[in-house]
């Protein structure tokens, strides 16, 4: 990244830097044209030269080169009936990255873009935001290039069963937790575990999280990630004496992380104009209405296109990408990976936003974000920005470990607390490591550090 360069080259600084030039060749060589896994290896190792370079410990003990092999990575078949009878066959995945900390950790992506390499990216990045959260909890991701749009709810159900039936082999409460992610709610998540319970005998609440609330999920879950980055953001903003009070924002996406973002900055007194699903996006400068699109999303899962029904006054755009040409003040992605390119980032830089917090994971290429950098944007990275939904995540296990519920008040007080100690430590660590303000640079390196001090403790494994 282009901050590094500011950083005056000293020989510590040079040989950290040939370290992790060395490994991400090794990563590309070994994990050939699998792009979304290489750019999130290279956000990472960036931000660690100033690590290494203070503290070459980590190169001795072979840190990065263990790090970014995962310790297991499961593919496997997955074939079920539709409701005219034809057999389909999907591909699942699970990796499992890291345990250094805590069991794996991490949701299930059905998309059909779902391969090997953004489920790499999105394991990896899972293992330093996991770390972030101070829960205990190691990194993993999975899910299926099974495409949910279109199909019936038996369908669903059908094929989630025959995807648990082989994952089930594989996770366990103590060994790997799988959660949601893109196209995998409630609604999966309820039949994921039916599956498990039937094929295990036993009631193992802690083997997956974002269960319903009847049945052992968390209170205040299905709003963790959207309220945490609304928190986290406005973390950033209350250090410069600012607040999201009177703000205009642009939130990408319509489903979970989306829906409960523009429910809290709403809450927080910002007028949120636009939001989009993968077909446009909708503007609505009175300030969209939440509550249609929480019936057109969660309950009649229809296309955010219809929202101008119900809304005259508001107007629908084909193509999602064009959502960033809206002058906002704060601008919080919430939909997929490279969802802001260099050319929206310009955009957005240019119709003057003040900040920008990554609701999904790495929805911002490299590019955008160093020119979010070197403009002063205020910018909130995914692994501290997002990290709400896994930290309720690891709050619904220790529900399910004690056999209690705790109150919607006390879940969202641990979230408020949570995305404030992400915030502080990466700020920390920023400045401890000569990039103050680069919360790029401090969450990787936070993140970074408890992970490699266990793995080291642990030995060579
Ligand atoms: P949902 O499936 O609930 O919603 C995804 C939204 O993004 C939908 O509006 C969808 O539109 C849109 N979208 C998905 N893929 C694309 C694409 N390729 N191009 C354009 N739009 C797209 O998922 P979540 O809200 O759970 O996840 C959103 C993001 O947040 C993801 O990056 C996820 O990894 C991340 N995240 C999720 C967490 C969670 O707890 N759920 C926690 C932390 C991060 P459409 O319906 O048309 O496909
Ligand atoms: O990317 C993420 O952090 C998630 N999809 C949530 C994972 C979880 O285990 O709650």
């Amino acid at each position: 990244m282009t901050t590094l360069q500011e950083t005056k080259p000293t020989k510590e600084m040079l040989n950290a830097k040939e370290y992790v030039n060395n490994v991400f060749e090794l990563v590309k060589q070994r994990n050939s044209n699998e792009n979304e896994f290489h750019q999130a290896v290279k956000e990472i190792f960036d931000s660690l030269v100033p690590v290494f370079a203070k503290k070459p410990i980590y190169m001795e003990h072979g840190i990065l080169e263990r790090m970014v092999e995962p310790e297991r990575m499961i593919t496997f078949r997955v074939p079920w009936v539709d409701d005219n009878g034809k057999v389909h066959v999907n591909r699942g995945f699970r990796v499992q990255f890291n345990s250094a900390i805590g069991p794996y950790k991490g949701g299930l992506r059905f998309h059909p873009s779902v391969n090997a390499s953004i489920i790499k990216f999105l394991g990896f990045e899972q293992i330093f935001k996991n770390s972030l959260t101070g829960q205990p909890i190691g990194g993993g991701k999975g899910g299926s290039d099974f495409d949910p749009k279109g199909k019936s709810d038996n369908e669903i159900m059908r094929f989630t069963q025959s995807f648990m039936t082989e994952l089930s082999k594989h996770i366990g409460p103590d060994t790997d937790v799988p959660a949601g992610d893109i196209g995998v709610g409630a609604r999966e998540i309820g039949y994921m575990f039916g599956q498990y319970k039937r094929l295990r005998g036993a009631y193992e609440a802690g083997v997956l999280t974002g269960k319903g609330v009847g049945y052992g999920g968390s209170l205040g879950r299905t709003e963790a990630t959207g309220y945490g980055t609304v928190y986290f953001v406005q973390e950033m903003l209350k250090d410069k004496g600012d607040s999201f009070e009177g703000k205009t924002v642009v939130i990408s996406g319509s489903g979970n992380v989306s829906t409960y973002a523009i429910e809290k900055a709403t809450e927080l007194g910002a007028k949120v104009v636009a939001c989009s699903d993968s077909s446009g996006y909708i503007y609505d400068k009175n300030g969209i209405n939440l509550d249609t699109v929480k019936r057109l999303k969660e309950v009649e899962r229809k296309r955010i296109s219809e929202y101008v029904n119900e809304h005259t006054e508001a107007e629908f755009v084909e193509g999602c990408g064009g959502i960033w040409s809206i002058p906002c003040d704060i601008a919080l992605p919430c939909a997929t990976q490279n969802e802001i390119e260099i050319a929206d980032a310009k955009l957005l830089v240019a119709n003057g936003v003040k900040a920008i917090g990554e609701g999904a994971n790495m929805p911002s290429t490299l590019e955008a974000i160093d020119l979010f950098l070197e403009n002063n944007v205020l910018f909130g990275p995914a692994k501290a920005a997002n990290a709400g939904g896994v930290a309720v995540s690891a709050l619904e296990m220790a529900q399910n470990s004690a056999r209690l519920n705790w109150t919607f008040a006390e879940v969202d007080e641990k979230l408020q607390e949570i995305m404030k100690d992400i915030y502080r430590n990466s700020v920390n660590a920023a400045e401890e490591y000569g990039h103050p303000g680069n919360l790029v640079i401090g969450a990787n390196i936070a993140g970074f550090v408890k992970v490699a001090d266990a793995m080291i403790t642990q030995g060579v494994i």
